[in-house]
């Protein structure tokens, strides 16, 4: 990690003081804030990704880090938005119907930002319908759902199919304590990720970006 950016070990340290300094000294510097996202921070959460994904981390460190990425993000995002620049891909998440679980479906929201997509959270208790309308609104290349109930998980494959039954060019990914591969591929879902970490790296590789 020696060659890393300051901000970027930043990140990994979870050092929230530090990631709000270093991200306005890079500003200060003449860095754009888009650049300072993709390769500064970016890094830096992929990083955590794979340590946490190695049993390196846990999830408390994953998430100090996670804030201290929105802590820069807070001063980058209305600059992005200023300069009409767009997180190159998009993407929408929830947890399923009858399920309010929603420390891991933030994480992968969180991780997600960091991969640079924008995120649309339709929070917890979501109903296939609307996984579909927000489908069918936003258009994103990814469909992303979160179940921790063995009883909800049957809401997944219900939310699985009215996504696609929109017709919308989209992937879909899926996860959660009780949900594993076999079942994705059998509810026609396109991906599973165990974890956070694996969330952001299959996201990628779905978009084309890995
Ligand atoms: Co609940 N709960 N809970 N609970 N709860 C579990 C899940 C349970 C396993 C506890 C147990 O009995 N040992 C059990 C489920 C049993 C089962 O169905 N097999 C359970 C139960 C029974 C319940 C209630 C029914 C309890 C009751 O009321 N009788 C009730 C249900 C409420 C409801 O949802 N309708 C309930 C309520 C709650 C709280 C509200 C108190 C609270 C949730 C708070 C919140 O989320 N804001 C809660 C909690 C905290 C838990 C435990 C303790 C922790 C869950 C958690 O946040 N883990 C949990 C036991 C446990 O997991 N050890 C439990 C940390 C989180 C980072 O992990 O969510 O698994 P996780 O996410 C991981 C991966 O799964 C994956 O990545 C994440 C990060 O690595 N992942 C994805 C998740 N979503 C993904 C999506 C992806 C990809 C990866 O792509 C889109």
């Amino acid at each position: 990690m020696a060659q890393m950016h300051p901000l970027t070990l930043a990140i990994i340290d979870g050092d929230k003081t530090a990631a709000t300094e270093l991200t306005q000294q890079c500003l200060d510097d003449g860095e754009a804030a888009g650049d300072i996202i993709e390769q500064r921070l970016v890094p830096g959460m992929a990083v955590i990704g794979e340590q946490f994904q190695q049993d390196e981390i846990f999830v408390p460190e994953m998430l100090i880090a996670a804030n201290a990425m929105k802590a820069s993000l807070a001063i980058l995002e209305p600059l992005v938005a200023e300069s009409g620049a767009k997180a190159p891909h998009t993407a929408v998440i929830g947890t399923v119907e009858g399920d309010l679980h929603d420390i891991g479906k933030n994480l992968v929201g969180m991780m997600w930002r960091g991969a640079n997509f924008e995120v649309i959270d339709l929070g917890v208790n979501v109903s296939p319908a609307a996984f579909a309308e927000a489908a069918q609104e936003h258009e994103p290349d990814i469909v992303g759902m979160s179940a921790l109930l063995t009883t909800t998980v049957p809401h997944m494959r219900d939310a699985v199919a009215a996504v696609k039954a929109t017709g919308v060019e989209t992937k879909v990914l899926v996860g959660g304590a009780p949900v594993n591969a076999e079942f994705a591929q059998e509810v026609g879902a396109d991906g599973f990720a165990e974890d956070a970490g694996a969330a952001a790296d299959i996201a990628r590789r779905l978009v084309g970006a890995a």
